[in-house]
C-alpha cells in the first residue's frame, strides 16, 4: 500500500526547451522523415546518431553521424551512409517512412548489426560482415515470426541453398539476464 503511494507521488519529468542538433555546423537535416538512434557505431566508447531518412520517392538509406566531441557534449561531424554488400544500405520506402533503424548485435557474435523496420512492416536483418568498429552489412534477410510461444524463429536468407530457411532457438543468456539466439545465422 505504501509502495502504491509512493508511486503516486513521483513527479513527472519536465523537459527543457527543444533545441536543434547541430552537425557539422548547422542544424542536422536528413533528407526526409528522419527516425534517430542513439548508438555506439564504431565503438569507440562514444555515443554516435544513426538516423533513417526517406532518400527518395522509393528509397531509405541509413545515415551515420559520429560523434566527434565527448559523452556528455558530444559533436557530430559530416555524416556517412551505412554500406552494405560494397554499396549504400537501401530499402524500400513508402509514405512517411524511409526506414526505422535499430542497431544491435543479432546474432550474438559481438559485432554489432542492423535491424530495419520497413515502410511495408517487415523487419530487416543486415547481419555486419566487418568489425564491430566498422561495420559493413551483407545481403538482406528478413525476421520470420514462429509459432506464438515456441521460442523458435526462422531466418529467411535468399542466398542460403535449401530455400534460405534457417531455425533459430531463443536462450537465455548466462549472467546477462537476458535472451538471444542461437542456431544458424542469416548471413556471413
Ligand atoms: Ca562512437
Ligand atoms: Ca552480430
Amino acid at each position: 500500500m505504501l509502495q502504491a503511494a509512493a508511486a503516486l507521488a513521483i513527479e513527472p519529468p519536465e523537459f527543457a526547451a527543444e533545441q536543434l542538433i547541430q552537425a557539422d555546423g548547422s542544424d542536422l537535416q536528413v533528407d526526409a522523415y528522419s527516425v534517430p538512434e542513439v548508438a555506439d557505431w564504431d565503438a569507440d566508447g562514444l555515443a554516435d546518431l544513426i538516423v533513417g531518412e526517406k532518400f527518395s520517392t522509393s528509397l531509405g538509406k541509413v545515415r551515420i553521424y559520429l560523434n566527434t566531441g565527448t559523452a556528455a557534449a558530444p559533436v557530430y561531424a559530416t555524416s556517412f551512409y551505412a554500406q552494405a554488400e560494397g554499396a549504400e544500405l537501401t530499402v524500400p520506402a513508402s509514405g512517411c517512412l524511409g526506414v526505422f533503424p535499430q542497431v544491435t548485435d543479432f546474432d550474438y557474435d559481438g559485432r554489432k548489426d542492423l535491424l530495419l523496420g520497413l515502410a511495408d512492416g517487415r523487419v530487416q536483418v543486415r547481419i555486419n560482415q566487418n568489425t564491430d568498429a566498422a561495420p559493413l552489412f551483407g545481403p538482406e534477410s528478413y525476421v520470420q515470426a514462429g509459432l506464438p510461444g515456441s521460442g523458435q524463429r526462422q531466418l529467411r536468407c535468399p542466398g542460403n541453398p535449401g530455400g534460405g530457411r534457417l531455425q533459430q532457438r531463443r536462450t537465455a543468456r548466462p549472467g546477462t539476464g537476458g535472451y538471444g539466439w542461437q542456431g544458424p545465422r542469416a548471413a556471413g
